[in-house]
């Protein structure tokens, strides 16, 4: 049997479930399934197997990121409202000791102040926001070519 490929886990917080449902004019009309495909493809193109996670539960975020400790290759984090909040979620991907990139759909920092600092962002290998759902295929790109040596 071939060795599985190496996968990557992205994981999604509260409410992105709505992504492309409501308030397109912040977020788009891309949905959740867009980033989905979109980050998908750019795994399958250098050679990864994604698993793609989305819950409104900060627990269930949590266990799912622990399940991946030491069998994934690295992470992809959109903390949506837990970005600003959680230090549960800051000492979970610590504890995982992984490559960490973060995305965002929107630019927080054109938003308002209380969206501007991220605890995710004190330990990410980078940080990607404001290029719409395409942007999960520019932190696939990011966290391989960190995972690789190439970059970050
Ligand atoms: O821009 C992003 O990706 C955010 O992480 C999205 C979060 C927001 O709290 C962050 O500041 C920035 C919100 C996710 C909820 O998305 C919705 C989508 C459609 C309608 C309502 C919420």
């Amino acid at each position: 049997m071939p060795d599985p490929r190496p996968s990557i886990l992205v994981v999604n917080g509260p409410n992105l479930n709505l992504l492309g449902l409501r308030e397109p004019r912040i977020y788009g009309h891309d949905t959740l399934a867009d980033a989905e495909r979109i980050a998908r493809d750019a795994a399958d193109a250098a050679g990864y197997d994604l698993d793609f996670f989305q819950s409104n539960w900060e627990g269930a975020i949590i266990d799912r990121l622990h399940e991946a400790r030491g069998v994934a290759s690295g992470v992809i984090v959109n903390p949506a409202g837990l970005t600003s909040v959680s230090i549960a979620l800051l000492d979970t991907l610590l504890a995982v000791e992984l490559p960490v990139v973060e995305v965002h759909v929107s630019n927080i920092h054109r938003r308002e102040e209380f969206r501007h600092f991220s605890f995710v962002s004190t330990m990410a290998t980078a940080v990607i926001m404001g290029a719409g759902v395409t942007g999960y295929r520019f932190a696939v790109e990011a966290l391989v070519g960190h995972i690789a040596g190439r970059e970050g």
